[in-house]
């Protein structure tokens, strides 16, 4: 069911070595670039028509509008199961404590007396959320995505998401309701590439957003990379990953039912176990058939996510070797499960989230821990982290000096630009001096 890789009793080569290794799914976002390019380009010149023949055409729905009215908002919140309404708004509560601390103030540092650069936080003005439908309808990742716009505090922010055939044309109807949860009434039913496009060019129902983030599928993804540069986005997300990294002392039913947990999102979602314990892969190995049997609704994910060339155990000496293992693999979740715990979850570099012990598994993250689930993949994790407030900052320095301070050091600006053959850079400095350099 997944396959082993022995790095038992030999050096463990270095970095991009080891990396190369490593099992990892295929996902190759340039191919489909060209083919979501002439969709955002008709949505660039043709606006909401464009979107209204694109939901006809992939969702099987006729559009009347593109917004989703305020009614149905409403309706759809009236109408939610009040024990999913209780888990959202526990959720919702949990990442605003979490996510509230990462705003960040503004700091004015005294350079030189007289000369000052204050670095301001500035949240981007208006965001566009992407919420996939279909075989993954996922409310919690709106909250995930909404809440650290709100918290950074952006003025604007709108959401979208496909139009569904089975729920009259509008999105899905959980998805809604976690909109009106979060207080966002600006929604959208616009799915995939067409959605990115929408938010990044604008349309004659939907103004330009400045950035755009939000999961989706490898369209999701492709349009993404078409529009990076114009406007600002998140990760890239690909397929799903979970590294647990275990010894003898990890409970195996505990470390199956994670790895199956997140294969049940994706064929191609990742499944790595890394431990020291043969005892532990094999227990491991006969607890899985019997679980995945068990969660029938999905084993049409679960089985090839576990048997793809994205997923297997690797055998290691030792959970320090496990440890360059998992560093260099940079999975975007990292379970550890072996004792002191935390001591070797403090020595992690390499890891979107990292969930410690027994009784943080993935799930938890997923939904309820106040963390963000939106996490670098694919390796990602080596240089990106989550969705956090810092993404939807930016911060602009301030500087701010008087003319004795400018004249105190206006003799390494001018050597600096005729280092650099800039003699207009220094001239900028000299015109205010009377066209001398002071102190030169
Ligand atoms: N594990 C997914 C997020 C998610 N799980 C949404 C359940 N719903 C990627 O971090
Ligand atoms: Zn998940």
């Amino acid at each position: 069911m997944i396959s082993r890789i022995d790095l038992r009793g030999k050096a463990l080569p270095e970095g991009g070595a080891l990396r190369d290794l490593l099992p990892r799914a295929d996902f190759d976002v340039t191919a489909a670039l060209e083919k979501v390019r002439p969709i955002c380009e008709d949505v660039h010149h043709r606006g909401d028509a464009a979107l209204v023949e694109y939901a006809q055409r992939f969702d099987g729905v006729t559009l009347t509008e593109v917004r989703v009215p305020a009614r149905a908002i409403a309706d759809a919140l009236e109408q939610l199961d009040p024990e999913v309404r209780a888990a959202l708004e526990e959720s919702i509560r949990r990442a605003r404590l979490v996510h509230r601390v990462q705003r960040r103030s503004t700091r004015t540092t005294q350079v030189v007396p007289g000369g000052t650069v204050t670095e301001k936080w500035v949240p981007v003005d208006r965001v566009g959320l992407y919420a996939p439908g279909g075989r993954s309808v996922y409310p919690s990742s709106v909250i995930m995505n909404v809440v650290p716009a709100q918290e950074a505090g952006v003025p604007s922010v709108a959401l979208a998401s496909p139009a569904q055939a089975e729920f009259g044309g509008l999105p899905h109807p959980t998805i809604l309701a976690a909109c009106a949860l979060l207080g966002i009434d600006e929604v959208y039913a616009a799915g995939g590439a067409t959605a990115v496009a929408m938010f990044a060019y604008g349309t004659e129902s939907c103004a330009p957003a400045n950035m755009v983030t939000g999961p989706g599928n490898i369209w999701v993804a492709a349009a993404k990379r078409y529009f990076a540069g114009r406007i600002g986005i998140d990760a890239e997300a690909g397929p799903t990953e979970i590294a647990v990294l275990a010894d003898d002392t990890a409970d195996p039913s505990h470390v199956a039912a994670d790895l199956i947990s997140q294969a049940e999102h994706d064929p191609l979602a990742a499944a790595v176990l890394v431990t020291d314990s043969a005892a532990l892969a094999d227990a491991v190995e006969r607890e899985l058939v019997p679980q995945v049997d068990a969660s029938k609704h999905r084993t049409d994910r679960i089985r090839p996510a576990l048997a793809g060339r994205q997923s297997a155990i690797v055998l290691v000496d030792s959970v320090a070797d496990g440890l360059t293992v998992v560093d260099a693999y940079g999975a975007e979740h990292l379970e550890i499960q072996t004792a002191d715990a935390a001591a070797v979850a403090d020595r992690v570099r390499n890891a979107g989230a990292v969930f410690v012990g027994a009784y943080a598994p993935v799930s938890l993250g997923d939904y309820c821990a106040g963390s963000n689930h939106v996490l670098p993949t694919g390796g990602c994790a080596c240089h990106s982290s989550g969705l956090s407030v810092q993404s939807f900052l930016r911060g602009i320095h301030v500087v701010d000096y008087s003319r004795e301070a400018l004249a105190d050091v206006a003799h390494h600006v001018v050597t600096l630009a005729e280092a650099e053959d800039l003699p207009a850079h220094g001239a900028a400095i000299k015109a205010r001096f009377g066209w001398k350099v002071p102190g030169k």
